[in-house]
């Protein structure tokens, strides 16, 4: 094989457990490397744990242990965690390991024989959270912005690298790679940051105060800067500098990392990397947070507004959460996230457009062709979906190897879309019931089951088993991208399974067991009696929250909603029990006729109604803001 692919992610410190944060990133590096594997590359994929330093070190003395016990305990629950959420990494690098100390050293001992390393008094700001020293021009309002905290004064005798001496390079460097950090806007944080003087890093620490390190391989009474130690696992896990793995892996390596971890990656990494003599690493990727969805602030456990991911995933599965994050951040921005969205993202694009068009076509294969893929005889109409169809890879790999994931999925998604308004105008279960019909319905099943098979392919990597099971139910097999070029690949005379599980269960998201919402039949225009603008506004209509819920007992339609209007609370019996769950209103944001005459319903006063649209069908969705909005904001 002749390219390579390799894809680190942070080491994350063992002072926490993992959280969604954590699963953002290593997702989004699971995701590009089973991207890159699909299209033929030759992939490396490396995560791990951060181990060393003072905060880790307070940590196991918090929890009363022997710091490596602590470290094992919680690095066993990033291996669990990635295993949870299907993350496919090739090593997992600990730097506690042996294997990482060396090395350490070895990079450090050439860096201390160019002359750049020197011993010095120094006395700054020490942020513990972000482990490094903190300029006063980070600080705002006198704290680290990211832990919240003030940062304490510490004057001691460390050993520093000449870091400030690599400044102008690093810069020209920068300014003349334009992908080496990215997207762009961190790639001008960097050069700012580099317009100014940087001074030199501390690497050490006096083993006295912090004893939890790797000692220096020159003085035994210091161990490295937790940084510096953390940075180099990069080249370690890939057994710098003989294995073949560091000669083969190393000159295309990609860094994702999160935005709070910019200046040692673009800064210290780079400029070390340079002194020791080793190449510089591809690319830095850098990506947002993710916040609550009120949040100013990320997700952090310290800060207390987390989401869990592993929750989420016993609930709505592995790959809907991994699709959801993918599919609704934009990679380097920051992005709100709640659990509400994912439902929502799990109902539209995939238990309605991708799991009920296979079940409809799987259902028409099964009844109309013995369950076997129809050979196809293709005419003019088909030939904008085979069209599209082909040129999908060459576009999603060009997206994704701009980090354009959202997009990329998008596409995909286009394309489902596309082949259920296939579905819908060619109508194969009318063409099923004209005798004549017979051959175009087994053209139009087989398109649309090869069109799943190229679309299954392209969600692989963000929904690795789902996407699996799309191709099984088909009676398919795995493909690589070099499969999707050519239309007609899935062979006709293939079996489908007589059974298959549905692909996503709407009742699993505990959300309206409602089908794929389709246009209302059209019905005779009722007589509508006009109103004039006095009359509407007669109506008040006014934003809401949903505190609690509950079934109205002996009412099998109805549920008991305690709402907040921001200045009141009110309670308000809807009709709604048969499309949602209790469970699943508390924190919905719903539009209140507010000025509506109480009424009593099964005992209960009813103070207000709430709005909801109806289908032909007499299926009801609740009507809410598009954003959110304040509680008790008017509706005009
Ligand atoms: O910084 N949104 O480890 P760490 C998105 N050990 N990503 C988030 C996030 C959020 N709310 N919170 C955390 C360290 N992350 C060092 C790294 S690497 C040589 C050493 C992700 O456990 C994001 O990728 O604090 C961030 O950079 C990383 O977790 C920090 O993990």
């Amino acid at each position: 094989m002749s390219k390579a692919f390799y894809v680190t992610t942070p080491i994350y410190y063992v002072n926490d457990v993992p959280h969604i944060g954590h699963a953002y990133t290593t997702v989004i590096a699971d995701f590009l490397a089973r991207f890159h594997r699909l299209d033929g590359f030759d992939t490396y994929f490396l995560t791990g744990t951060d181990e060393h330093g003072e905060k880790i070190y307070q940590a196991a003395h918090g929890a009363g242990i022997d710091p490596q016990q602590f470290c094992d305990r919680i690095s066993q629950r990033f291996r669990d965690a990635w295993q949870v959420l299907d993350i496919s990494h090739d090593d997992f690098i600990r730097t506690t390991e042996e294997r990482h100390k060396a090395v350490v050293r070895r990079i450090l001992e050439a860096v201390h024989a160019a002359g750049d390393i020197y011993y010095d008094e120094y006395e700054g700001l020490y942020c513990v959270g972000c482990e490094r020293f903190l300029t006063d021009k980070e600080l705002v309002n006198g704290q680290c912005p990211d832990h919240l905290r003030a940062p304490e004064r510490r004057r001691e005798g460390n050993y520093f690298f000449r870091m400030e001496k690599y400044r102008d390079w690093l810069r020209g460097y920068i300014r003349d790679n334009p992908d080496f950090v990215r997207p762009t806007g961190y790639r001008n944080e960097v050069l700012a940051l580099l317009g100014e003087p940087i001074g030199d890093l501390s690497i050490s620490r006096p083993k006295g105060r912090v004893p939890w390190g790797i000692e220096l391989p020159w003085d035994a009474e210091h161990v490295a800067y937790v940084w510096v130690d953390a940075l180099i696992n990069y080249t370690s896990a890939l057994g710098f500098p003989d294995d073949a793995r560091y000669r083969a892996y190393w000159p295309v390596a990609q860094h994702l990392i999160g935005k709070d971890i910019l200046k040692p990656h673009a800064v210290f990494w780079p400029t070390v990397l340079k002194a020791a003599g080793v190449p510089l690493y591809q690319h830095l990727n850098v990506g947002g947070f993710l916040k609550g969805h009120d949040d100013e602030q990320k997700m952090s456990k310290s800060l207390g507004n987390v989401i869990d991911p592993f929750e989420m995933a016993e609930k709505y599965g592995t790959d809907a959460v991994r699709y959801y994050l993918l599919k609704d951040t934009v990679y380097g921005q920051d992005s709100s996230i709640g659990e509400q969205f994912l439902v929502e993202r799990y109902n539209a694009d995939l238990a309605n457009d991708l799991g009920n068009l296979l079940s409809r076509v799987r259902a028409l294969l099964t009844r109309h062709t013995d369950g076997v893929l129809p050979s196809p005889s293709q005419q003019e109409a088909d030939e904008e979906l085979i069209a599209t169809g082909t040129a999908l890879v060459g576009q999603v790999r060009s997206l994704v190897g701009r980090l354009r994931i959202f997009e990329a999925l998008e596409t995909v998604m286009q394309f489902v879309r596309q082949l259920n308004r296939y579905f819908n105008d060619e109508a194969p279960w009318k063409l099923a019931k004209d005798p004549d019909g017979r051959e175009r319905l087994g053209t139009v099943l087989y398109n649309i089951a090869e069109g799943l098979r190229i679309v299954s392919v392209l969600l692989e990597p963000a929904m690795p088993s789902k996407a699996r099971q799309v191709r099984t139910d088909l009676g398919l097999e795995d493909y690589t991208f070099a499969d999707l070029e050519a239309w007609g690949q899935a062979a006709p005379g293939t079996k489908i399974p007589p059974e298959a599980d549905i692909l996503f269960p709407k009742s699993e998201t505990g959300k309206p067991k409602r089908q794929t919402p389709q246009t209302p039949p059209k019905k005779e225009a009722p007589q509508v009696e006009q109103i004039s603008i006095e009359d509407f506004s007669k109506v008040q209509l006014r934003v809401a929250e949903v505190k609690a819920a509950e079934k109205v007992e002996g009412a099998d339609r109805l549920l008991k909603l305690t709402l907040d209007l921001g200045d009141e609370t009110r309670t308000v019996v809807g009709g709604i029990a048969q499309w949602y769950q209790p469970e699943d209103l508390p924190g919905r944001k719903v539009i209140l006729v507010a000025n509506l005459k109480p009424a009593k319903l099964r005992g209960i006063v009813s103070e207000g109604m709430i709005l909801a649209a109806e289908d032909g069908d007499g299926n009801l969705v609740l009507v809410g803001p598009d954003q959110d909005i304040a509680t008790g904001a008017e509706v005009h």
